[in-house]
């Protein structure tokens, strides 16, 4: 007699074996499955409990079906969900408006996924390479960082040093550099060779998927002066770090730095539906032009009130003094967990990462599946490293909680 799953109506298995027979194979997932979530906490068919330390890679940053977002959601959604922007609605106007004065700039052009922002800022800062700093046409420069990662969409990856993220999926998008990261004079070279052409640099203030490679201090602040001296925009990619994740709103305030182009999305809707944004100033903003760029669900009204009562989350529930605070506990309890197995941790806020010793060869897809066993969803990246970023409102006993799992976990997997 099959038993009958505690949560929805299909079990692991079934669910498993489904997305295996009819789902494209472009992922490797835990083999974890998740019916239900509620704050730091998710679980699968079955009923197992889990706390989860990925946060969807930091979209949950609110922790899973805020009850505060949620309703907002369930209230437009009975009312008025898209328009297109064909017509104005009631929805977009006051939502621009909330989002350019709590990030602190004139504009906001709203999209719906990470990669079409970061497409969006690559149009914006192109264009104002012709248009403002008299760039000759089509010879317009960008400068990315090796390791990047800024999405899946083929202008994007034309900038990846990761062959898993390119390979046959060229030709590539023309006019990038690629420098080392955290190396202020690998950019200083660049723009004093190639500056007059190069419009933008695009960074992410710590590198995520690279495995949380955190850059010296005061990088970020040389790498926007250099940029201002060289007339180049530097654009922060915060689909990762910001909305709180890495201790401040944003992680170029750790050094004061206003990126002249900010691309956010993730938990600025706080994982409930896909929401991205490109700020930047006037001067910047004016080169799009109507009818250049947009996309169907671009800021539409549902979008609109759900990232508006996420980022009001952020704000009331003080999200970034709890990551800036629980994130020093976590590394702290870390390093007292003193495996073998841990060569090295790193990470701002709640945004840490552990390298596990390939030379003790145990896989960190191996620690991550013990993981699980012991109620704890964590991922690894790049093969050795594995993330954790728990949901920024979780409590210190339940980040209490996690640590003693992975502390067991350690413990049970090398004496
Ligand atoms: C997946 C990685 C993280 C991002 C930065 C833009 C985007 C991302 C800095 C694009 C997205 C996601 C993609 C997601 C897993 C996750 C990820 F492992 F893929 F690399 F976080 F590190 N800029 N990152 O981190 O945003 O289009 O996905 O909304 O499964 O591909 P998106």
């Amino acid at each position: 007699m099959v038993k009958k799953p505690v949560h929805g109506n299909i079990s692991s298995q079934k669910a498993m074996d489904l997305e295996n027979k009819y789902g494209a194979h472009n992922y490797h997932p835990l083999p974890v499955v998740i019916a239900k979530a509620k704050g730091p906490f998710v679980w699968d068919p079955e009923g197992k409990k889990y706390i989860d330390f990925l946060s969807a890679y930091s979209a949950l940053n609110q922790g899973h079906c805020h009850a505060k977002i949620i309703k907002a959601l369930k209230k437009q959604a009975d009312i008025l969900t898209l328009t297109s922007r064909a017509f104005y609605n009631n929805k977009l106007g006051e939502y621009e408006k909330f989002v350019t004065e709590f990030f602190g700039y004139d504009k906001v052009l709203p999209m719906n996924t990470g990669a079409e922002a970061v497409e969006t800022a690559i149009k914006l800062t192109r264009k104002w390479g012709y248009e403002k700093k008299g760039i000759d046409s089509n010879k317009a420069k960008l400068v990315f960082c090796e390791n990047n990662f800024h999405g899946r969409t083929t202008g994007v990856i034309s900038a990846s040093t990761d062959p898993t993220a390119y390979k046959n999926f060229g030709p590539f998008l023309p006019g990038i550099e690629i420098i080392p990261y955290n190396n202020i004079d690998a950019l200083e070279k660049i723009l004093t060779e190639q500056g007059k052409e190069i419009a933008g640099f695009v960074v992410e203030p710590i590198q995520g998927e690279a495995g949380v490679k955190v850059p010296e201090d005061g990088y970020l602040k040389k790498s926007y002066e250099l940029c201002q001296k060289h007339n180049v925009l530097f654009v922060a990619d915060e689909v990762q770090t910001g909305i709180a994740r890495t201790g401040k709103l944003l992680a170029c305030d750790w050094e004061e730095v206003r990126p002249d182009v900010l691309i956010l999305g993730k938990a600025i809707s706080g994982g409930v539906l896909p929401v991205s944004a490109v700020l930047a100033d006037d001067d910047k903003m004016e080169v799009f032009k109507p009818g250049e760029h947009g996309s169907t669900f671009g800021g539409f009204p549902l979008a609109c009130t759900v990232a508006k009562a996420a980022l009001e989350v952020v704000r009331d529930e003080n999200l970034a003094h709890k990551a800036a605070d629980l994130g020093k506990v976590f590394r702290e309890e870390l390093r007292n967990i003193d495996s073998p197995l841990i060569k090295k941790i790193r990470g701002k806020g709640l945004l840490n990462a552990v390298v596990i010793d390939e030379t003790k060869e145990i896989e960190a897809w191996e620690i991550c599946k013990q993981l699980k066993h012991n109620g704890l969803l964590a991922k690894q990246t790049h093969g050795n490293i594995i993330r954790f970023a728990p949901p920024l409102t979780i409590t210190k006993a339940q980040l209490e909680d996690g640590l003693k799992i992975i502390n067991r976990t350690f413990r049970q997997l090398i004496k």
